[in-house]
Formats: C-alpha cells, structure tokens, sequence
C-alpha cells in the first residue's frame, strides 16, 4: 500500500502537478519540506538585522525609505513562509523555538558584520542576486504553498537587487573614497555570497532527492555557477575587481573558473562560530522575549472578542 502511494506521488511530481497540503506525502518530503522553508523563513527574519543596523544611517531620505521599505518587505518574506511551513503540520511558536535554541539553521551569510553604507549596496546587489538565483526556481518547486510564496518573493527580491546595485553605481561614480569603499564592501561579501548556495554537489546530502521531489529544481554547483557568470559582467560595469585571483572564462566550459571556497570559513559560521552568529541570535531572542506582552494582550483582546461573540449568539 505504501509503496503505491510512493509511486502515485512520484508519478504526480513527474506531471508537475503540485503538491498541496492535504494530499499524501511521504514524511520524509513533509520533514524536508520543513526544513528548508523553516530555515528560508528564519534567514527572511535574521537577514533583516544586518541592514536594519544603518537605516538610521542611511546619507539621505530617498536611501532611508528605500532601505526601510527593503527591510520590511524581508518581514513579509519571513511571515509567508512561516504560513506555507505550518500548513506541513509545525506551529509557528515551535520553528521559533528551534530557532532560539539554535537547533535550527539560518543562511550563513548573516552572521557577517555590516561596517559602511556601501555594504547596503553590496547586500543588496550580491545578496539579495544570490538569494534570486537560487529563489526564482523555487517558484517552480513541487509544494503549492511554498511555490506560490515565492512568486511575490522573488518579484521584490529583484527590486532589492536593483536598489543595491545602484547603491553600488552611485558610489563607483562618486569620489576615490566613495570607490574604495565599494570595493571594500565587494571583497568582504564577495566568498560569504558565493558560499550561500550551499556546500558543493559532492558534499551536499540533501540535494539527490531533493532533486527528485522536484523541491530543488539546480543543485547547489549549477547556480553558484550561474550566479557568478552573470556577476563578473556587472562588476565590470562598475569597474570593481572580484577579490579571486583565479577568476577566469572557460572558453570551452562556456563558463567563468573560480577559485576555491573556503570550506573551513563556512563550516564555523554554520555551526555558529561566524562573526556575528552569537549577536544575531541573541537579538531575535531578545525582540521575541520583549515582544511577550503584545502576543500576551492580542491573545487576551482575541478571547474577549470570542466570549463576546458567543454571548451575544447565545442570547439571540
Ligand atoms: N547557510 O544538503 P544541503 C535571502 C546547510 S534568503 C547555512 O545542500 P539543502 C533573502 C543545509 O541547511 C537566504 N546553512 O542542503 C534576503 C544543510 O543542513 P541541514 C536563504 C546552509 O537544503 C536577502 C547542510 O548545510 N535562502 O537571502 C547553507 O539541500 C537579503 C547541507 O546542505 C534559502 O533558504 C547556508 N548558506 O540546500 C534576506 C533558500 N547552505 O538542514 C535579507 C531556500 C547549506 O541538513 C537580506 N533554501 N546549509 O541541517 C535552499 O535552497 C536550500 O536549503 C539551500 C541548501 C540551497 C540553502
């Protein structure tokens, strides 16, 4: 019986036809499921703080209400896909839980520190392109919920990436400080992009049946790859250098060769050893525990209105 069910849920996602909450699934495509949009909604929320850090900052009010507006939309990523995660059967409180208690994982790339305005370039440019490489096939994955979130995601992410890129144009164009500072910024969040996407395909023990199910349509090497191809060129209209010596076109790859990632790097800020892991995360818990009375009264004004309503169908 189960290993017809298993075979009715292939044949579905071979058919592209989505996944939707009620329907069958193996508990494993639930719990991968989980795990991935959980964690992509925990990096929407903790990815707010690194750019929250210079909206006071901001030189001048156009940047500021962009730069607000960017922060915000990040909110809105994390509460939709908190909403598409609990329809796999996982309470909102409880993914925070995990995230609190570090049981659960974030992006690594928010556990760098963000030292200059042009870092608000850089983020946007760098990282939110990286987060679109790797979104834009999410719209595409194999569960309803998740996919659909993603289509008003990617929709602002691009935006995001264009206020950061100009971010970057207006600094290049302006004084050598002004340039210096958007190559410092390019050098610092250059690899820590570059690592967003994952370990290599070889490392990657998620990704084989990921790939089946249809939740990952690139493995984690196809869209680095892609992501620094389409990078090189508007680094050049910026007249910046990508801090990696051994960049190069492949003629007969068809591609751009890059260096070697610091795997070490990468291994310590996932297992929360990066620069600002221990900041980031005590300032979630921080906001989760002084935010205990607005849920506390939203609770009680929300079970006053119930009794409310109750007493008054009752004396109808
Ligand atoms: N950081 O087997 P794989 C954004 C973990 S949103 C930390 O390859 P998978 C918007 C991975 O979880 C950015 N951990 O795993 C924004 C797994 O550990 P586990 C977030 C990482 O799931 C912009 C282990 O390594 N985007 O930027 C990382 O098949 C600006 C083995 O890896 C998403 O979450 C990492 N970089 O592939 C916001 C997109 N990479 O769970 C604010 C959705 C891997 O087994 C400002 N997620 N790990 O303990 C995905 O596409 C996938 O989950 C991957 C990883 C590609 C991230």
């Amino acid at each position: 019986m189960e290993i017809n069910l298993e075979e009715q849920f292939q044949a579905k996602i071979e058919q592209e036809i989505k996944i939707e909450p009620r329907d069958w699934m193996p508990e494993k495509y639930r719990k991968t499921l989980l795990r991935q949009i959980s964690q992509h909604a925990h990096s929407e929320i903790v990815g707010m703080l690194p750019e929250g850090n210079w909206i006071t900052r901001a030189p001048n009010l156009r940047r500021k209400v962009a730069l607000l507006a960017k922060v915000q939309d990040e909110a809105g990523h994390g509460l939709y896909l908190y909403s598409a995660a609990e329809t796999l059967g996982m309470s909102r409180d409880q993914m925070l839980e995990e995230l609190h208690t570090g049981k659960a994982k974030y992006s690594s790339i928010f556990n760098y520190p963000t030292l200059t305005w042009a870092d608000m370039g850089a983020i946007g440019w760098l990282v939110d392109g990286a987060a679109i490489m790797n979104q834009v096939p999410l719209c595409r994955t194999s569960y309803g919920p998740y996919a659909r979130a993603m289509v008003r995601v990617c929709k602002e992410e691009s935006f995001h990436q264009r206020q950061g890129y100009e971010i970057m144009l207006t600094l290049c164009k302006g004084s050598e400080a002004q340039k210096a500072m958007a190559q410092d910024a390019l050098n610092r969040w250059w690899w820590p992009s570059i690592m967003m996407f994952g370990p290599n395909d070889d490392n990657s023990p998620n990704s084989a049946q990921s790939m089946k199910w249809k939740i990952k349509r690139f493995s984690n090497d196809e869209l680095r790859q892609k992501f620094i191809d389409v990078t090189v060129s508007q680094t050049e209209i910026l007249g910046l250098t990508i801090p990696d010596k051994d960049l190069k076109w492949n003629e007969s790859r068809g591609h751009y060769d890059f260096g070697t990632i610091n795997w070490e790097e990468f291994n310590n800020v996932v297992a929360g050893k990066g620069p600002c892991n221990k900041e980031r995360l005590n300032a979630r818990v921080k906001a989760w525990e002084n935010g205990a009375w607005v849920r506390d009264a939203a609770t009680a004004y929300a079970e006053k209105r119930a009794n409310k309503k109750n007493n008054s169908t009752e004396a109808a």
